[in-house]
């Protein structure tokens, strides 16, 4: 479709001003049809960017290689620009709105020439929903139309909803660099440098202008942008949750369903819970979403979730057979894949993939690689955040009622991290203000030397939502205690916090994880169904010792260690969260928070 056919005056305008500035060589409005979607791979296969794959091994699947400066989401150039900087808190990276519009407009002049500007209309939430909102995202990647497609619903029918004075989220993308006279990316993926990469939310107009970077998260802009960092500015102002959580529903052997949200930092796996596979016989899980839900109260006063997005951005090193077989299942077709290693007969393949590298590979850098296990030095095939983009109706266990736009009613949220001492299995909150104090306090060690901390370090990251809240932690945390004070408390979900990653003196893993956790979500189950057996501690419930069957090679000694009070860990715990964690918040610190710590600290040492 062409700008002149667009019934909606605004939209028009906005366009035509963005296409004046960013002076792309055409324009062209995004439709959403399977022939856009291929004719946005054929350009990146022309343009040398993409690699088709194995039409026998893995139908409709593509291979990207992204440039080395352009693998991750970049928090250090993400900003929340909020007119005060208050408001954005002290864990958002903030520029004055006026000068960082001055600063991007400045780098927009131009930067689509010899480029396409696609416009994209988009829905996070099945269309038409009450729960969706609408983006229209401009960007010059084929790239990112192509995984838009996938990761949310694209096109006339979100025009069609729009109609002619319809509310959209404006989102602006441009990968920063402008072609010259003939010239094509030829196989080199465009991105401007680091120092000119920006990722900008500017929370009180709802805009997103993001500028020189072209993966994930920095670009498709419907999902950590939108979907968190914006609807968690609507969410707080409406009174409802945007949260980093996955979505599933667990089926008990009576035929009993119950859906569970779950916040886990980045690289926790959700989605490998989301897919679950229980161990537990007669038990099912089925997913729903497997990185954001946005819940919204129904009239029955309980709290239903939706997933804004159509698709899954996953990590792909470590998916296999026994991690997540759903996940690989899901991506056998129409999938697109950025960053993993290439075989000889044009499969893919990445380390944790289950088995060995297949003879000579080509890496996620475009050169030969061939395995050699003798060398711990040797550099990995596939980029640590290589991914697959795969479309959520193609998941083998995707739950009949993900797309629901009523969504489904939840009944337990769970928090959790990478944490090797100290915190249980599981924990079930003793009341909701206690559960917001154990969302406020999520951590998980650091894996990745590559970041800027020490690795063995409990980076904290409350609600998973550190790199994605639009405004100040402190407020949100105030958020999420109004929502329980001006709720039925008995009609809320109940707050678990789950630890899969507790490790023995050897530094070995104690729990099995993967689909023995089905163990601790049937315990969950069964306490929201007010049957599982739990004992009151002085940090919440935990399950008595015979409430969760023990799994193969788990001793009874190592249940009681997973499942017991370290009181000196947790008094460690408190220290850390007062001294070092807390007081980062300033006097926006709710004071029902320090009241919590104040409490579990004094029946820590009763
Ligand atoms: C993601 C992330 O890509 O959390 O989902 O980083
Ligand atoms: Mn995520």
């Amino acid at each position: 479709m062409n700008v002149q056919e667009l019934k909606h005056p605004g939209l028009k305008k906005w366009v035509e001003d963005a296409a004046a500035l960013m002076t792309p060589d055409s324009v062209e409005v995004c439709d959403g049809t399977q022939a856009e979607y291929d004719r946005m791979i054929k350009i990146t296969i022309d343009t040398g960017l993409a690699t088709p794959l194995n039409p026998q091994k893995l139908p409709g699947c593509v291979l990207f290689r992204s440039d080395p400066s352009d693998v991750a989401r970049v928090e250090n150039r993400t900003y929340i620009a909020s007119e005060k900087q208050e408001d954005a808190g002290p864990t958002n990276n903030w520029i004055d709105p006026e000068e960082l519009k001055k600063t991007m407009t400045g780098l927009y002049r131009g930067s689509m020439k010899g480029r396409t500007m696609y416009v994209i209309p988009f829905s996070m939430g099945p269309v038409g929903s009450d729960i969706a909102k609408i983006g229209v995202e401009i960007t010059d990647s084929p790239y990112v139309v192509a995984n838009m497609h996938i990761m949310t619903r694209v096109g006339t029918k979100v025009l069609e909803v729009l109609g002619s004075n319809g509310y959209y989220v404006p989102c602006f993308h441009s990968v920063g660099k402008p072609l010259g006279p003939g010239e094509k990316d030829a196989g080199k993926w465009p991105c401007a440098p680091l120092d000119k990469k920006y990722i900008s939310h500017f929370p009180e107009t709802r805009e997103i202008w993001s500028y020189g970077s072209g993966y994930g998260g920095n670009a498709l802009l419907g999902k950590k942008c939108l979907a968190l960092r914006i609807a968690s500015v609507l969410a707080r102002d409406e009174g409802w949750l945007a949260e980093h959580m996955l979505i599933l529903k667990i089926t008990n052997p009576q035929g009993e369903v119950k859906y569970i949200t779950g916040a886990f930092p980045s690289a926790c796996g959700k989605t490998n819970l989301a897919m679950l596979i229980p161990t537990l016989p007669g038990w099912t899980v089925e997913t729903v979403g497997d990185d954001i839900a946005w819940m919204k109260f129904g009239a029955d006063g309980r709290l239903y979730a939706i997933n804004p997005e159509a698709g899954f951005f996953g990590v792909a090193p470590g998916t296999n057979n026994d991690s997540n077989r759903n996940a690989m299942e899901t991506i056998k077709k129409n999938t697109i894949y950025t960053n993993v290693a290439l075989t000889e007969d044009k499969s893919v393949w990445w380390e944790g993939i289950g088995y060995d590298a297949p003879g000579k590979l080509i890496d996620w850098n475009g050169n030969e690689w061939i395995q050699d296990k003798g060398n711990k030095e040797q550099k990995p095939a596939a980029h640590p955040n290589s991914r697959f983009t795969g479309p959520a109706k193609q998941c083998p266990v995707i739950a009949k009622e993900w797309e629901d736009p009523k969504g489904v009613p939840i009944s337990a949220f769970l928090f959790g991290g990478r944490r090797p001492k100290t915190i249980p299995l599981v924990n079930q909150a003793k009341s909701w203000i206690h559960g917001v104090f154990m969302g406020s306090i999520v951590g998980s060690e650091v894996t990745a030397a590559a970041l800027d901390l020490k690795a063995g370090t409990i980076r904290r990251d409350p609600f998973a939502m550190l790199p994605f809240c639009g405004y100040h932690m402190g407020d949100y945390f105030k958020h999420w205690i109004k929502i329980g004070q001006s709720h039925d408390e008995s009609k809320l979900p109940k707050i678990f916090f789950v630890n899969w990653f507790r490790k023995n003196e050897a530094g070995k893993f104690i729990w099995p994880g993967y689909g023995e956790n089905s163990r601790v979500l049937a315990w969950i189950f069964e306490r929201c169904a007010g049957t599982g057996k739990g004992v009151d501690t002085p940090i919440g419930f935990l399950p008595t010792p015979d409430a969760i069957a023990r799994p193969a090679g788990v001793s009874e000694d190592d249940m009681k260690e997973i499942l017991k009070v370290d009181i000196a860990g947790w008094k460690a715990e408190i220290a850390d969260v007062r001294q070092n964690h807390y007081p980062k918040f300033g006097d926006k610190l709710p004071k029902e928070l320090y009241a919590e710590l104040d409490a579990i600290e004094k029946r820590l040492n009763a």
